[in-house]
């Protein structure tokens, strides 16, 4: 399989020279974390392939160890101005791979948005490795995991349910997965933990408003906002993800960011003059 890789990337370079009055375009780059089932980001070893739907290969990436926006990979698809072999166009779908060195994970759903965008643009997308037989969104380890668990804790054993809410914290077992909470204890539930204005600092000459809670390794966490509840038009908001109230003011604002570590996360976010009721979004 690797052979035949290296064979059809020797092809792409003779194609662009064989396909004249076809300009290239700057390529549409995916970027992300990728994690195992436990998500764990990669360091080494993992290879992330986009192929068009006839199977023709049009990008390869190894990842890295995570960098400071916690990203493992980038992966860069060639685009030209008309359709050519081995590249791609805007609006077009494309199938993922991904080669962890024992199983070749070969799945459409693989990357939460398989379109090309616009030459140049960048589509931030974290990917985790699960088995997923039944199709509920949820790792067949995970299930069998909180199964036991169960077993042990309640002497009950019942098959996985997601829609089901075995702790009674509000939150249905499938969205505590999703937020990396316990779904067997109603101590642990995705909230806001505190939502306040801080004082005026010499930094900023001006307060601001400040998200805390808690975030679970390997979730990517949105903040949004509306003006208004009636018909809300929810807006993505930049912010600041830092467990330090005295963080520099410089540090990169991102929108969603992706955790690597646990722990209490607090989000600058910028001061503006209107109210606005915010949303915290995990996926
Ligand atoms: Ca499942
Ligand atoms: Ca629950
Ligand atoms: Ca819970």
């Amino acid at each position: 399989m690797k052979k035949g890789f290296a064979i059809i990337l020797v092809g792409i370079l003779s194609v662009s020279a064989a396909t004249a009055g076809t300009v290239a375009l700057p390529p549409f780059t995916y970027t992300g974390r990728l994690m195992n089932n436990l998500r764990v980001a990669y360091t080494e070893g993992v290879t992330i392939y986009a192929r068009n739907t006839n199977g023709v290969l049009l990008a390869r990436a190894p990842v890295f160890a995570p960098d400071i926006s916690v990203r493992n990979y980038a992966l860069s698809v060639p685009l030209a101005s008309a359709p050519t072999e081995k590249t791609a166009v805007v609006g077009e779908r494309l199938v993922f791979e991904v080669d962890d060195g024992s199983t070749l994970w070969v799945e459409q759903a693989l990357m939460p948005d398989n379109t090309v965008g616009n030459p140049g643009a960048v589509a931030v997308a974290d990917i985790v490795l699960v088995t997923d037989t039944n199709g509920n969104g949820v790792d067949d380890t995970y299930e069998s995991m909180i199964e036991t668990l169960r077993y042990e804790l309640d002497g009950l054993y019942e098959q996985y349910d997601a829609n089901a809410d075995y702790d009674k914290d509000g939150v249905p077992n499938g969205q505590e997965y999703l937020a990396g909470t316990d779904p067997l204890s109603d101590a642990e539930t995705f909230v806001i933990d505190e939502m306040q204005n801080l004082a005026p600092t010499i930094a900023i000459q001006s307060s601001r408003a400040v998200i805390r809670f808690y975030a679970t390794r390997g979730r990517t966490y949105s903040v949004v906002s509306s003006t208004s509840l009636d018909n809300p038009q929810w807006q993505a908001q930049p912010f600041r993800l830092t467990d330090s109230e005295s963080a520099a003011v410089s540090e990169v604002y991102y929108s969603p960011a992706s955790v690597e570590q646990e722990g209490s996360v607090i989000f600058y976010v910028p001061s503006g003059a209107e109210a606005m009721f915010y949303r915290l979004r995990v996926e």
